[in-house]
């Protein structure tokens, strides 16, 4: 990966956590109008497969949106004012944390219902295959494909040779519930690739690794190859939904949570990059750090100061 690369990558992975890291600061203060469930843990993916998207691709998110969004740079005080419930807000201060998007970015949206979002990527695609022109990510959870709808769409996109990358953001948990407790099958990929699509398992907390892998992905997608599908182990470090880690639910040991925490996908970027850039690399974390501090403060100050949104 070159240094350019690699610093963006950085950025753009830390810009969701101190996003998401803001917003577990200021929730207490009952200001936010949203539900959030938050990205933390998980950014590697979102920065990983952004970086390989053009301006006429599209994106369409999920529950769990905000690092997707961010990632493909989605305006900061737009975001934070569709948090607030605020005039300016991407989606008009109406939609919040759970129904946010921007067309003008190439963010078809994001839906509440669990794998709602895996059929309208598939409309987007089929859009776009009659114009010959970008490709559509659709991003979901493990949960989601417990949905019939799931299997639905995949069938659908394989039999049109719709120009999809399905990306699962497998974190291990639906809500409380484990995936052993809820899928009768080992790995999702054998299945998936019995439909003839292009598969493969990865590290989705090593950045390097998903914008290779989702790049090559996308390159064959954008051939005519048809829909792929990517299942990015992960895991999230919040409770499902706000802003606590929610261990006191008793649904996974405590000890995971920690091993995990020794895999975060930033200090995993952070130590090679200073073993690769010695020097440098300190002064662009703290650089990046200060830039994108100052960015999300002054959007969060703009969201308190704006109007509440109106019908
Ligand atoms: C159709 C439907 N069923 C149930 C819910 C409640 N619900 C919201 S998120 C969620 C779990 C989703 O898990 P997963 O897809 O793995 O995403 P993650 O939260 O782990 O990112 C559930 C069951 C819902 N919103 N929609
Ligand atoms: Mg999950």
């Amino acid at each position: 990966m070159d240094i350019t690369t690699a610093f963006y990558l950085y950025s753009t992975m830390l810009k969701i956590r101190l996003v998401e890291e803001a917003i577990v600061n200021e929730y207490p203060l009952q200001e936010i109008q949203t539900p959030v469930h938050l990205y933390i843990g998980q950014e590697a993916i979102a920065a990983g497969i952004a970086i390989n998207l053009q301006p006429h691709d599209f994106i369409v998110s999920n529950h769990r949106s905000h690092g997707h969004c961010l990632a493909r740079g989605m305006d900061l005080e737009g975001f934070f004012k569709e948090l607030y419930g605020k005039q300016g807000g991407v989606t008009s201060g109406w939609g919040g944390s759970m129904h946010i998007g921007d067309i003008e970015r190439g963010i078809i949206g994001t839906s509440a219902i669990v794998a709602g979002g895996i059929p309208i990527g598939a409309g987007v695609a089929l859009a776009q295959k009659m114009l010959s022109e970008g490709i559509t990510v659709i991003y979901f959870g493990d949960g989601a494909v417990d949905e019939g709808i799931f299997w639905e769409t995949l069938n659908f996109c394989k039999l049109n040779d719709l120009p999809v990358l399905f990306v699962m953001e497998d974190n291990h948990y639906a809500s409380q519930t484990p995936t052993e407790q809820r899928h009768a099958y080992a790995d999702i990929a054998h299945i998936v690739q019995g439909y003839e699509i292009p598969t493969l398992t990865l590290d989705g907390n090593n950045v390097f690794e998903v914008a290779k892998v989702s790049g090559n992905l996308i390159n064959r997608i954008r051939e005519g190859a048809g829909p792929c599908f990517m299942r990015c182990r992960t895991y999230r470090w919040k409770g499902h939904v706000g802003c606590s880690e929610d261990d006191d639910m008793g649904y996974r040991p405590a000890a995971e949570l920690s091993i995990w925490k020794t895999r975060c996908p930033i200090l995993w970027l952070e130590k090679y990059l200073t073993e690769q850039y010695p020097g440098k690399a300190e002064i662009e974390f703290f650089s990046r750090r200060d830039y994108w501090q100052r960015e999300i403060d002054s959007a969060i100050s703009k969201a308190k100061e704006a109007p509440y949104a109106v019908d």
